[in-house]
């Protein structure tokens, strides 16, 4: 089996540019007090703290032309890029603490890139309880952080289907998406017409965490670069309150921790985004503590005597 890449560079981007709720800018801050970098030392990871990015502030304005803040999600996602690349280009696994998940389109078309010039292959695992797949027209927000699936895969504005130099950055069939029980009606119809590939929360319920992840990782092999893009809002509200858009009945302790740990099994963890902690609606640090009691197991951790 292959070991997951033990070299991790860490870089918090501070920002909620694209949130219809401020806070998610204290994300990176809060997992950094809940002992993320600690808690990956214990595990024997060596890991660089960069810091913050830096980017434009949040002007709070209403949506334009079907986008709230473009040139800002703009900016914050060219720094994104930027660092995520560099830190792929050192052999170092980038984890992404964000901030909203508009950033995700930033750190994704920066391993896109990497595996296109490496000659690997890329699947992304995305944990969410949104598909992300909204575009200016069908938004019920404007808010670009339910967009980035959908600009991954081309559809979106030039600055961000383009923003890594290769568009479309992502095929559709490049992701799964795993705990989504909350889709917008003309989204809902745009993930069907494009074949998302979704294991929602009734197929959770119904076959069990096991096959839902064995499904999900079908078919990697050891030129796969696995990328996991982490909305804590997948997580169920009662044990994950610090998110903006929570929506009931997500993912339980022990099915999070079962994904994480077959993740880390399959060695193939390539890159990481862990997103939407907002510190301002939580209680105490609780979500962010449990994102690091995640990323313990992403990492190999495991509950009883395997380790
Ligand atoms: N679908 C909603 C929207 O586009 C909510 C998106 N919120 C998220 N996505 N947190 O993960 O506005
Ligand atoms: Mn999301
Ligand atoms: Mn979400
Ligand atoms: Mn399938």
């Amino acid at each position: 089996m292959q070991q997951t890449n033990s070299q991790v560079s860490i870089f918090g981007v501070p920002t909620d540019v694209g949130a219809g709720r401020r806070g998610a800018s204290m994300g990176p801050e809060g997992l950094r007090v809940a002992g993320l970098v600690e808690a990956l030392i214990a595990r024997g990871v060596d890991v660089d703290d960069l810091g913050d990015l830096k980017g434009p502030k949040n002007p709070w304005t209403g949506p334009r032309e079907g986008y709230r803040h473009l040139d800002e999600v703009v900016a914050w996602n060219r720094a994104v890029l930027e660092a995520s690349s560099a830190e792929l280009a050192r052999g170092r696994m980038p984890i992404m603490l964000g901030g909203d998940h508009c950033l995700a389109i930033g750190s994704i078309a920066a391993v896109a890139n990497h595996c296109r010039a490496t000659g690997r292959k890329l699947r992304v695992l995305w944990l969410d309880a949104h598909t992300d797949f909204n575009t200016s027209q069908i938004t019920p927000s404007g808010n670009v952080h339910g967009m980035p699936v959908a600009c991954l895969c081309g559809i979106g504005p030039d600055e961000l289907t383009g923003l890594g130099g290769v568009s479309p950055s992502m095929q559709v069939a490049q992701f799964r998406q795993i705990g989504i029980r909350s889709v917008d009606p003309d989204e809902k119809r745009l993930v069907k017409e494009h074949g998302l590939d979704i294991y929602d929360m009734r197929y959770i319920d119904e076959v069990g965490m096991r096959r839902v992840v064995e499904e999900a990782l079908d078919g990697l092999d050891d030129d796969t670069h696995l990328h996991v893009s982490f909305d804590v809002d997948v997580l169920d509200p009662t044990i994950a309150p610090g998110t903006g858009t929570p929506v009931p009945g997500g993912i339980n302790y022990r099915e999070a921790q079962l994904v994480m740990e077959m993740i880390a099994d399959s060695g193939r963890l390539g890159s990481l985004d862990i997103v939407e902690v907002n510190t301002a609606l939580d209680q105490g640090n609780t979500t962010a503590e449990l994102a690091v009691d995640l990323v313990e197991s992403l990492f190999g951790k495991s509950t009883l005597m395997r380790d």
